[in-house]
């Protein structure tokens, strides 16, 4: 048994739950991730005795948790690396985080004639958004291609690069196919032609170290729910000159500087881009998500998890009739497959008889469904608190599955 594994296993009470009478087998982190006691312990204790607003009242109950609030803040810095505090900005999630972007910077800067770049491995939530915002604009979208392996093709990347393409926003890990993308080769790029480059890091952030300095992309954003923490809460990290450049996303309290009906000024980063009351608790566990990982540390993390995804590629390649999909340069612990004959839908259904949590459908996916010829498949995901014996669990499942329907 992995040493990782025996240290963080019992922070997981729901690894102690039973899915229709199975001790519960939980291969689904890519929708979301298990919360540690500590991040559960933290939104009770909040609604127990910590009960209150931020930035607002000056009782000093508001200021302890105001000032948890923004240390959370400086943790996610630390996280991610960013060069201030100012450059982080509290969302409700990596949807809200691409929503905000194609709203301001989008709308500022595209006009027609101009491109956005994006990607056949992009999750819908880093689609529509450009869409209605071409819509809006008269800007163009281009996809780069996926080759047959489950790359993005690099070569058909610099060649759709063009001074007409002024945004490229790509995922760091694709979140059917598990491709980890060569976003260091990608970045200096899209700068050449005078692009921003944008990260969706919603798979990214649970399965590694994020240097937003080093990788240099102009904004970055991940949800805390798919980081062991709370849903409800994400964020967006911007370079600081280019947030001060956009214009405010939504208006309310605590964005504003000040309001009159002739002219209403706005507050300065990062709480411009934060209107409204927060999601303050799922905001002070978040911080504990992110001491779980500091803790367990995200090399660690990263390096178990690839074990347990070269066992599950080994012992799944074994089973008669079933394909993975894709064969990626570099694959975090996702794994999208089939299985000849079987619907995806009665094997989720079966393999949930037996305790085992799989995703099946399209993973809001749907243009890589159209590039992969399916219109769904099922798909694993794995986290540091897997364990070996959750894949054997899997495989045994997936016979029993077959033994029944074929
Ligand atoms: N981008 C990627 C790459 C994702 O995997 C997801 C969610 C999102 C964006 C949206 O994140 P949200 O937190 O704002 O919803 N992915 C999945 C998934 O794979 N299964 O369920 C949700």
């Amino acid at each position: 048994m992995n040493k990782l594994y025996e240290k963080i296993k019992d922070q997981f009470p729901m690894l102690k739950t039973q899915m229709n009478g199975k001790d519960l087998v939980y291969l689904d982190t890519a929708a979301t991730a298990l919360k540690p006691q500590t991040v559960i312990d933290k939104v009770t204790e909040y609604y127990t005795y910590k009960t209150c607003n931020v930035h607002r009242s000056i009782h000093q109950l508001a200021e302890n948790v105001t000032s948890q609030y923004e240390e959370t803040r400086d943790c996610v810095k630390k996280f991610i690396n960013a060069k201030k505090r100012e450059e982080i900005i509290f969302t409700k999630g990596t949807t809200e985080s691409l929503n905000l972007l194609a709203r301001t910077l989008g709308d500022q800067l595209l006009k027609a004639g101009d491109e956005i770049l994006l990607s056949e491995l992009e999750h819908h939530s880093n689609i529509v958004p450009w869409q209605l915002c071409a819509e809006r604009t008269g800007a163009t979208i281009k996809v780069i291609p996926l080759n047959d392996q489950g790359d993005l093709d690099l070569e058909i990347y610099s060649n759709l690069l063009s001074p007409k393409t002024k945004i490229v926003s790509v995922n760091g890990i694709s979140n059917t196919l598990g491709t980890i993308n060569p976003l260091e080769e990608m970045i200096p790029e899209a700068h050449k032609v005078g692009a921003y480059f944008i990260v969706d890091a919603a798979q990214m952030a649970p399965h590694g170290s994020i240097d937003v300095q080093k990788l240099d992309c102009d904004f970055l954003a991940f949800s805390a729910h798919k980081t062991f923490g709370p849903t409800g809460v994400g964020v967006l990290y911007g370079k600081e000159n280019l947030l001060n450049e956009l214009p405010p996303f939504q208006g309310g309290g605590d964005m504003i500087d000040s309001v009159s009906f002739e002219k209403t000024t706005y507050n300065k980063l990062p709480y411009k881009f934060e209107a409204g009351t927060p999601h303050i608790a799922g905001v002070l566990a978040f911080n504990e998500a992110l001491k779980f990982i500091e803790n367990t540390g995200s090399q660690n993390i990263q390096n178990y998890e690839n074990e347990l995804l070269i066992y599950a590629i080994e012992k799944l390649s074994k089973i008669d009739g079933l394909k993975i999909y894709g064969n990626p340069i570099k694959r975090a612990s996702v794994l999208s497959f089939n299985i000849e004959n079987v619907h995806t839908h009665d094997l989720a259904s079966l393999l949930s008889m037996e305790g085992i949590a799989i995703r099946t459908g399209h993973h809001c996916t749907q243009p890589l469904m159209k590039r992969l010829g399916v219109f769904s498949t099922a798909r694993i995901s794995l986290s540091c608190y897997n364990n070996f014996k959750d894949i054997d669990r899997l495989c045994d499942g997936i016979n029993k599955v077959k033994e029944i329907l074929l």
